[in-house]
C-alpha cells in the first residue's frame, strides 16, 4: 500500500486519478490518495496564498506560512518522502520513478506562480527527504500536471497494479535489456490493414527471431527519435548484431 497526500490550490486537477488503473488500485487498496486544499491553511478572509517576491521581478511566490501549517498538518509526526514539482528540478525519469514506487509515503507539494518560498524546501529538508522534481524542458502553468503525470508512472509499477506483470518489462526506459532504448513499433489483427502487412517475423511463430527483430527495431527507432540517447548506449551492452545496424 503506498500513500500518496497530494496538496493544491486545484484539487479538482486531480479528478482522473478516479479512473482507469490507478482509479482501481485505490479501490483495491493498493493505492491511498488524499487530496487537500491549501487555502485550508490560508487564514485572512480572502484566503491569500501568495505575496510579491522580495527583490523584484515578475509574478507572484507562495507564502512560506500557509505551506508550512499544511504540511504539519498533513503529516503530523509522519516521514513522508516530499516531492515539489517545478521546471527547476532534478528530472523525473523511469529510475526515479522506481525508487518513488518502493517508498510507502509521498507527500506532493504543487506549487503556482513562480514556485514556493525557498525557506520551505529548507524547513522540511531537515525533517523529510525533499525532492524537487521536473517533467521537461518546458514550463507548466503549474504543478499539478506533473503530479499527475508522476503518479500515472509511479502508480502502474506497485505489484498487481497492471494486468500483466510483464507490461513493464519491455517499456521504454525499463531496466534490464530495454535500459535507454525506446520500445518498438507495436501490431495486432488484422495481418493485412489497408494494404500495410504486419511483419512477417511477427507471425513466424519463431520466438528467438521475433525478439532479435524487436530489439533491432528498438535501436532503429532510439537512433532515428533519440540520438542523444543512442550516443550513450553503453558498448558493452550492445552485442555484435546491434553495431551492425
Ligand atoms: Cl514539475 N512544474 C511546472 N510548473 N512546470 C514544469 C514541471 C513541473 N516540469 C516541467 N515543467
Amino acid at each position: 500500500m503506498l500513500r500518496l497526500d497530494i496538496v493544491s490550490i486545484f484539487p479538482e486537477y486531480f479528478a482522473p486519478l478516479d479512473v482507469s488503473l490507478i482509479g482501481k488500485a485505490r479501490e483495491r487498496g493498493t493505492l491511498d490518495v488524499r487530496l487537500h486544499q491549501l487555502r485550508d491553511w490560508a487564514h485572512d478572509v480572502h484566503k491569500t496564498v501568495d505575496d510579491t517576491p522580495y527583490g523584484g521581478g515578475p509574478g507572484m511566490v507562495m507564502k512560506p506560512e500557509v505551506w508550512g501549517e499544511a504540511i504539519d498538518t498533513v503529516i503530523g509526526d509522519g516521514t513522508p518522502r516530499m516531492i515539489v514539482p517545478t521546471p527547476s528540478g532534478r528530472p523525473f525519469t523511469q529510475e526515479l520513478a522506481q525508487e518513488l514506487a518502493r517508498e510507502e509515503w509521498l507527500l506532493f507539494c504543487c506549487g503556482r506562480y513562480e514556485g514556493i518560498d525557498s525557506r520551505v524546501m529548507t524547513e522540511y529538508g531537515s525533517r523529510l527527504r525533499v525532492d524537487e522534481v521536473s517533467i521537461g524542458d518546458y514550463v507548466l502553468a503549474g504543478g499539478e500536471v506533473a503530479v499527475l503525470v508522476m503518479v500515472e508512472a509511479i502508480g502502474r509499477l506497485l505489484p498487481g497494479v497492471l494486468g500483466n506483470a510483464c507490461s513493464a518489462v519491455d517499456d521504454s526506459f525499463a531496466p534490464g535489456s530495454m535500459r535507454n532504448l525506446l520500445e518498438g513499433p507495436v501490431y495486432t489483427k488484422p495481418p493485412v490493414w489497408r494494404g500495410h502487412e504486419v511483419p512477417g517475423v511477427l507471425l513466424s511463430g519463431h520466438h528467438g527471431k521475433v525478439a532479435r527483430w524487436r530489439r533491432d527495431e528498438a535501436l532503429r527507432r532510439t537512433v532515428k527519435n533519440r540520438p542523444e540517447l543512442a550516443a550513450n548506449l553503453d558498448p558493452q551492452t550492445l552485442d555484435k548484431h546491434d553495431q551492425a545496424l
